[in-house]
Formats: C-alpha cells, sequence, structure tokens
C-alpha cells in the first residue's frame, strides 16, 4: 500500500561518520513539527534539535524538500546525524511517534515511479545498483538508469504494436474490403528484422539462470582438440577425463574458475562432430550432443579449440564472443590463429607445459565478464526479452508455415500480442486501446 508519509534509516545499517533518516509523504511537514516541537527552523536545509527520549536533544541537519521537487515527488525530508545505528533508530522511532510509518522495501522509489519521477527501468536500475557488486553490473545498471536500453525496446515496441495492429485489423475487418491487412511477405521480413536485432542484443542472456550473474565460458570445438586437457589445466586438476581417443568427454563438466578476482563458470564439452552429426553417425553420441548445444546456447563466452587453427562451424547463432584458441601448440608451433574482424585476437597455447595459458586467463576473464551484463542488467529484463524473442519467432514459425496469405491470423496476432506484453513489462504496458488507436492511425475504416 502505496500510503502516508513513511521513514526509513536510508544510510547503511553500521557505524559512520553520517546517518540518515528519510521520510516522504504528504504529512512530511505535519511529522516534522511534532517531532522537532519549538526547534523546527525555517529554510530547506536547517540545523535543528531533536528531542528524542528522556528529556535528551539530538543535534541534526534537516534538509526539506517540497513537492514535486523532490527524489519521490511528494513532500519529503532527510533528517542527518551521527552514523550510529543506535542513534538512528531512536529517530525513526521519534518520527514513527509522531505520525509516520516505516518504509516498506524500495517504497520511497515504488513511490517515484508513481510520480512519474522515473520509469519503471529506471526504478529497478536503481534497486540492480544498489545489488550490484561488481563494475560490470554498476555499468549495467546505469545504461538502464540511463534509459538506453529503456528506449531500445520503446521502439522495439513501438514496432510490434503496429504490426500488431495491422494483424488484428486483418481479423477485424476481413470483410470490408477498403481495409488492407499487412502483406504476409512484409509482415515476416519485418518480424524477422525485429526479431535479428532483439536477438543480437540478447541472445544467451534468456537462457542463464535469473540469480545466477556469473558469466559462462564454455570450451568448444572438434573431438580430440585438447579440450579436458585444457579445462584440467586452466581450473588447475584433473578433474575432466583425458584420452588419446576422440570422443572421451560425453557430457557437460561445470566448474568454478577464479581468475584474477573475478568467478567464470568454465565448461568442458563433448567435441562437436561436424562430420558425424551431417551423416547421423560417428564418434559423438545424440545425448552428448544435446548436452553440448544445450550449454551453448547459455554461454557468455564461446572458447573455440582447434589445434589445425581451422576453427571450422563454431556453433553461434547469436552474439556471443568467439575466442580462437589453437591448443597443442608444441606439436605445430607459429604464432596464434587469426581472427575476423570484431572477434577478440586468437591465442595459440599448450596445456601441457602451460605455454600461454596466463594470457589465455586474461581473455577469457575479461571477454566473458564484458559479455555478462549485457543490455539487460536486470533478470526480469533478460527474462521478459526472451520471452519476447521466443514469441516472435514462434509467430514467424507460424506465418512461414502458410503458403498464401496470414493463414493463422488469431494466431500470429496471440503470439505478437504476447511479446508486446513481455516488451511492455519492461517500458510500461501498451493497453488494447492504444493497438486500436493505431488501427485507426493506419487505416480509414469504412471511409
Ligand atoms: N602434444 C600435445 N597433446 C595434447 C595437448 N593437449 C591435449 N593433448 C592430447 O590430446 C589428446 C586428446 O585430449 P583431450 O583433452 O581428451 O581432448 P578433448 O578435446 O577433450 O577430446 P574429446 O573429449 O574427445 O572431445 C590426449 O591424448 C591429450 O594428451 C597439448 O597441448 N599438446
Ligand atoms: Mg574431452
Amino acid at each position: 500500500m502505496i500510503d502516508g508519509t513513511i521513514a526509513a534509516i536510508a544510510s547503511a545499517q553500521a557505524g559512520s561518520a553520517r546517518g540518515v533518516v528519510r521520510l516522504s509523504g504528504p504529512e512530511t511537514l505535519g511529522v516534522l513539527a511534532r517531532a522537532f516541537g519549538d526547534s523546527f527552523g525555517s529554510g530547506a536545509h536547517r540545523r535543528a534539535r531533536l528531542p528524542i527520549e528522556d528529556g535528551a536533544v539530538l543535534p541534526v541537519s534537516l534538509t526539506v524538500f517540497h513537492a514535486p521537487r523532490s527524489y519521490t515527488g511528494e513532500d519529503g525530508a532527510e533528517v542527518m546525524t551521527v552514523g550510529n545505528p543506535l542513534v538512528l533508530s531512536r529517530v525513526l522511532e521519534r518520527m514513527i511517534a509522531c505520525g509516520a510509518r516505516q518504509a516498506q522495501p524500495g517504497e520511497f522509489t515504488a513511490r517515484a515511479f508513481l510520480a512519474g519521477k522515473l520509469t519503471l527501468d529506471e526504478a529497478e536500475s536503481i534497486g540492480a545498483r544498489i545489488a550490484a557488486e561488481r563494475d560490470e553490473e554498476l555499468d549495467a545498471a546505469d545504461r538502464v538508469r540511463s534509459g538506453v536500453f529503456g528506449a531500445r525496446c520503446a521502439a522495439w515496441a513501438d514496432r510490434l504494436a503496429g504490426l500488431l495492429a495491422l494483424v488484428e485489423a486483418g481479423i477485424d475487418f476481413t470483410d470490408q474490403e477498403d481495409v488492407v491487412a499487412i502483406e504476409p511477405g512484409r509482415l515476416i521480413e519485418e518480424l524477422r528484422g525485429l526479431s535479428r536485432e532483439i536477438g543480437a542484443s540478447s541472445d544467451g542472456q534468456g537462457v542463464r539462470e535469473a540469480s545466477s550473474s556469473v558469466p559462462t565460458a564454455v570450451l568448444v570445438g572438434p573431438p580430440n582438440a585438447g579440450k579436458s586437457t585444457l579445462f584440467n589445466a586452466l581450473i588447475g586438476r584433473e578433474r575432466s577425463v583425458v584420452a588419446d581417443a576422440a570422443g572421451t568427454t560425453r557430457d557437460a563438466i561445470v566448474e568454478s574458475l577464479g581468475i584474477h578476482g573475478n568467478e567464470v563458470t568454465l565448461v568442458d564439452l563433448p567435441g562437436l562432430d561436424a562430420a558425424a552429426r551431417r551423416s547421423g553417425a560417428g564418434t559423438t553420441d545424440a545425448h552428448a550432443q544435446a548436452a553440448a548445444r544445450n550449454a551453448i546456447g547459455s554461454a557468455d563466452l564461446l572458447i573455440a579449440c582447434d589445434p589445425a587453427g581451422r576453427f571450422e562451424a563454431v556453433p553461434n547463432r547469436g552474439a556471443i564472443p568467439v575466442l580462437r584458441v589453437r591448443t597443442k601448440a608444441d606439436l605445430s608451433g607459429g604464432p596464434g590463429p587469426v581472427s575476423p574482424e570484431g572477434e577478440p585476437p586468437g591465442l595459440a597455447v599448450c596445456a601441457l607445459d602451460g605455454w600461454h595459458l596466463e594470457a589465455l586467463r586474461h581473455a577469457i576473464a575479461d571477454l566473458a565478464t564484458r559479455g555478462s551484463g549485457g543490455d539487460a542488467a536486470i533478470p526480469r529484463h533478460r527474462r521478459a526479452i526472451a520471452n519476447a524473442l521466443g514469441a516472435i519467432r514462434d509467430a514467424l514459425e507460424s506465418l512461414e508455415q502458410g503458403d498464401s496469405g496470414v493463414s493463422e491470423p488469431e494466431t500470429v496476432a496471440a503470439l505478437l500480442r504476447l511479446a508486446l506484453d513481455e516488451l511492455g513489462s519492461i517500458v510500461g504496458s501498451i493497453t488494447p486501446d492504444e493497438v486500436l488507436g493505431r488501427v485507426f492511425a493506419s487505416f480509414c475504416v469504412g471511409k
């Protein structure tokens, strides 16, 4: 319930030089007048004396904000005093005794959102900032705060709403000759464009566990490339089985790896045998291939291993960075592999004697953590983006199956509406009325 006048300790619950009790709500000035009594001065910033208990008086500085020029958009105040948790809780108790109530977690920011001071994603980014444990998380939260991510989502939602309007118009007004529904070819083209853009900014993020912000680096490559040997060398123990025979690793093997203060989840995979995959037989079985594909789908970084340095068929449908590593460098010597433009420079390593492993560690830490925040800093956003993308791809599939016209417009409309709702959960919802508004804006219904 967002009502009444709230108060809370707004500084850390540990001893510090200064601490703050914050108030917000229509009764702020009344609460202050009751709490301070006679010593309640005037002006935005004032020094005041707060009676606390048994005749004791606490000197404080007081800043008063008048609606709407405050964080929450309401009347508000900050009472600053020594940062002693005990003293601060006395101040809070006094405010509560004088008519304020204890704020719920996040209630100040919720009020700011309701007052239109912050968008939903800005409000959430404040939560993400407070919870951020690493620089990258802080950067990602700031990108949300600055509204870049929200603006991009809003643009997608806008295009999607336009397309949905056209599809719905096709359903609602099929019997009216002067209403032309969208050409299926154009609809497919537009949806492919959207799906490409959303996919490029978010692939792999939605798959990752929402609670986990530890990035995942995955070793991929042909069988016998030396992936497991490299995996063991990186984590510093014999965790994965190594053998001369190809097809030794049959399952994804996951270990946590600490690199220069960064935590990375490292995954060793069964070899991807492109030739075996094509013929349906070979060194790797279907289970192993499925395990590999799943792990690749949730990777933040692919470490492509190939002793021959060819790097054929690196399986990467999204925008996951690929680090090319020529393994078994002791056998072939020479410089590291050349990477295509836009990819990080390649490395040649030898897992047996540790040659260039330190450089590889640096590269993994750098690339995996760089990709980890992505554009969507907030788990709920990541999920929403992944769901929206899934619904758009399903709609495309349904459209591509029909040979002429939009064969199942209701299904397509329902999927697009689903995608729109997901994007709406980030940028604020787009109501059926708005969608309908577009129908009337883009058509001359009934002339
Ligand atoms: N000379 C040399 N041999 C290596 C090196 N790394 C691995 N090997 C050998 O290559 C063979 C295959 O190594 P693995 O690590 O099992 O290869 P893998 O890529 O995990 O293979 P699969 O699990 O079958 O896909 C083993 O005999 C290793 O001893 C290296 O840096 N130099
Ligand atoms: Mg292996």
